[in-house]
């Protein structure tokens, strides 16, 4: 398929929405996955995300349906163009149900961040040596109901803080990244809600100012997200804390089309 405009978009603005790319069937799936996951007793985790309207099911995780996921070729195509990736591995997969919190419009943001610190010479490089992030939206998302708030553009900010603050070692870029959103000067009321349908996807460059939003809609929202980065980044296996992405699944490795194993080479 032919993504140009949206890799220009990725460049230009930190994010793109491509609309359509999954089947509703599989949509519908994500959601059956995320309703049978927690009717059975998955319990939530605060340290990877969870809060009292939030629940993640996160990496690594035991099911068909993430091998299933990890190998549509339409997708892997889109992530590899993204990063101008010749090697692709994958990241991590979570999945994400926000609920109503059952108060009135407007939705408020959680809080904007980038998900970790890069240099500006690590997102330029080709292969790109950041990762990039998917999310599928597996209903429709309309305003105030949990869409991911973006600050279009911020990626640039982010950036050119990072390359001033110039952090040398893995802990004084932790310490950028808490206090990036100051450095970076954006205007956080330029945020816009990403409404979209079911079944359309958005990539994210890992350093655009992004945030989850309160669900003040009736209905439920469910999000599939997965990241992907070349082998030659070899920073990015060790984020976000060793241990945590370090290995796959053996159900997972035992279920990938044989093809796609690489994909899960650590
Ligand atoms: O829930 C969302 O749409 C955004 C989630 C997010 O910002 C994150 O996982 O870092």
């Amino acid at each position: 398929m032919n993504f140009e405009r949206h890799l220009e978009e990725l460049e230009e603005q930190g994010y793109t929405l491509v609309p359509g790319l999954i089947d509703c069937r599989v949509t519908a799936k994500i959601r059956a996955f995320i309703d049978r996951t927690i009717r059975d007793g998955h319990q939530k985790q605060p340290e990877r995300g969870s809060s009292e309207f939030h629940h993640r099911i996160c990496h690594p995780i035991e099911d068909p349906i993430a091998a299933r996921l990890a190998s549509d070729p339409v997708l892997l195509d889109l992530a590899a163009q993204s990063l101008r990736a010749d090697n692709l591995r994958l990241r991590q997969q979570m999945f994400m149900i926000t609920y109503p919190c059952g108060k009135p419009p407007p939705a408020t943001p959680d809080g904007f961040h980038t998900d970790t610190v890069f240099l500006p010479e690590e997102w330029h490089d080709t292969p790109r040596k950041t990762f990039v992030q998917l999310f599928y939206y597996c209903n429709p998302i309309r305003p105030g109901g949990a869409a991911t708030m973006v600050v279009p553009g911020s990626h640039r900010l982010t950036l050119e803080a990072v390359r001033k603050a110039a952090p040398k070692t893995e802990e004084e870029r932790w310490a950028v990244g808490r206090e990036l959103v100051r450095l970076s000067g954006a205007d956080l009321s330029q945020a816009v809600e990403l409404t979209c349908e079911e079944g359309d996807i958005a990539l994210f460059s890992p350093m655009l100012l992004h945030s989850g939003s309160s669900n003040v809609t009736d209905q439920p929202r469910y999000v599939f997200h997965c990241s992907f980065h070349d082998a030659s980044a070899g920073r990015i296996r060790h984020l976000p804390a060793p241990t945590f992405y370090d290995t796959f699944p053996e159900s997972m490795i035992a279920a990938m089309p044989p093809e796609r194993l690489p994909l899960l080479e650590r």
